[in-house]
């Protein structure tokens, strides 16, 4: 099986040229009537990348069942094949946020290269103390960076810490922190102590970090625990950021918040203290759905692009929050899914570009709401596929990733190459 080639795409485009020339034109114009460089815009979108979960390549599934599809990846060299595939026809996820001990080899060396061949880098590490490995000597059942044992929480440290050297190996500048551990029951575990644990366990892992290095940590509602999480919410992330020290940020997941709370209002608030750290990106209906990206929500994910464009413009180009996909693909091609989300943020983010921000806050001053609501809603309802379609061939990409990986019967010579995993077991991936 061999990735797609640049001659391959450049011929499935051949016939969707002419077509979208006309479309891109069209938007352009439209564009330059209200004041917008559309060749500003397009280098604009060309220039954003986010990044793909080594673990969004596999089928996901819930706690019910998994239903495996076709040509799964076997090990993570497969799943960097699968990655380098998305980013070849998208142009928009560069690099691969690996999880460990799930990604684990012998040779990180050779993974690093193996990435390079695909056209990928590695961003954040993601650490997994939130499910026992095979051979592990303590449990966490009732908690691993928290856990009352001393001796359970060191060895989540120590994880951790390994994630960390993996990291520089690859690459990678920063380590992602999400934990499963809190409660069951009211009474189960002290709220305040389990608080402190964390703080003593993450500064013990902070102080292993490199100096160019961020740690981010990622709250969450609710599950695995279902009556209390320890880091439950941004204002839990926060304060344990604050408490470790600039190189600790917060991350946020667009599907660990309870339902209806306003995420964008989070994001300019981090971004206004200096903790914002990153996105994992997803769509969720009721809870962590793990949906595509957009998929139910898509003003939502505007709203925040909208928010982080507002924060660029405040702090300036060193305002860089790390970007990151983190969906579970239940019933979907992972692949295709990948791509589509890619393409739905670059999307939000595109719009987000189009806001007048000065006639916007300019209405805000007046207290001229609906004037105000018409300026920020006016990228939401500018179709902008033709400019992110631009972009996109620009750098070498389809114009149309799906049509163009249905067409080159990728998925079909990876289930001849690699063998099927047995189906029927549930999990998060
Ligand atoms: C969690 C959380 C983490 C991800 C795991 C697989 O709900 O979103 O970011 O690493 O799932
Ligand atoms: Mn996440
Ligand atoms: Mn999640």
């Amino acid at each position: 099986m061999s990735a797609i080639t640049a001659d391959f795409i450049a011929d499935q485009n051949r016939t969707r040229l002419a077509d979208h020339r006309e479309d891109f034109e069209a938007l352009a114009r439209k564009l330059a009537r209200r004041g917008l460089d559309p060749e500003a815009l397009v280098r604009d979108a060309m220039a954003f990348a986010v990044a793909a979960p080594s673990w969004g390549v596999g089928t996901g599934g819930t706690r019910f069942a998994r239903f495996p599809g076709p040509g799964e990846p076997r090990h993570v060299f497969d799943k960097l094949a699968d990655c380098g595939l998305v980013h070849s026809l998208t142009r928009l996820t560069p690099t691969v946020s690996p999880h460990f001990p799930w990604d684990k080899v012998k040779d990180y060396t050779e993974l690093r290269e193996a990435a390079k061949s695909h056209g990928l880098a590695f961003d954040a590490v993601n650490s997994n103390t939130f499910q026992d490995q095979a051979g592990q000597p303590l449990s966490y059942k009732f908690g691993s960076l928290t856990h009352t044992d001393k001796a359970v929480r060191e060895q989540a440290i120590a994880h951790n810490v390994e994630c960390v050297e993996i990291g520089r190996a690859l690459g990678s500048k920063a380590l992602t922190v999400w934990i499963g551990d809190g409660s069951n029951f009211a009474g189960q575990s002290s709220l305040a102590r389990a608080f402190d644990r964390y703080l003593d366990s993450t500064a013990a892992i902070y102080r292993a970090l490199p100096e160019d290095w961020r740690m981010l940590l990622e709250h969450k509602l609710y599950e695995p625990a279902f009556y209390s999480t320890v880091i439950s919410d941004w204002g839990s992330s926060y304060l344990a950021a604050q408490h470790l020290g600039p190189k600790a940020e917060c991350l946020v997941d667009l599907g660990h918040h309870a339902p209806n709370v306003n995420i964008e209002q989070i994001v300019a608030r981090l971004a206004r203290f200096g903790k914002l750290g990153g996105f994992h990106f997803n769509d969720s209906k009721y809870g962590d759905d793990d949906l595509d990206a957009a998929s139910v929500e898509p003003f939502r994910l505007y709203l925040v692009f909208h928010e982080l464009a507002e924060a660029r413009r405040t702090i300036g180009p060193s305002f860089s929050p790390a970007y990151m996909i983190d969906q579970s693909h239940n019933v979907t091609d992972p692949i295709e899914s990948l791509m589509q989300s890619a393409i739905e943020i670059a999307r939000a983010r595109a719009q987000a570009q189009l806001v007048d921000a000065d006639a916007l806050a300019a209405a805000q001053e007046a207290n001229d709401a609906l004037t105000a609501h018409r300026l920020l809603k006016a990228g939401f309802l500018t179709d902008v596929s033709p400019l992110i379609a631009e972009a996109r061939v620009r750098a070498g990409g389809a114009l149309d990733p799906i049509a163009t990986y249905r067409a080159s019967g990728y998925r079909a010579a990876a289930a001849r190459e690699r063998p099927a995993i047995a189906a029927g077991s549930a999990g998060i991936v």
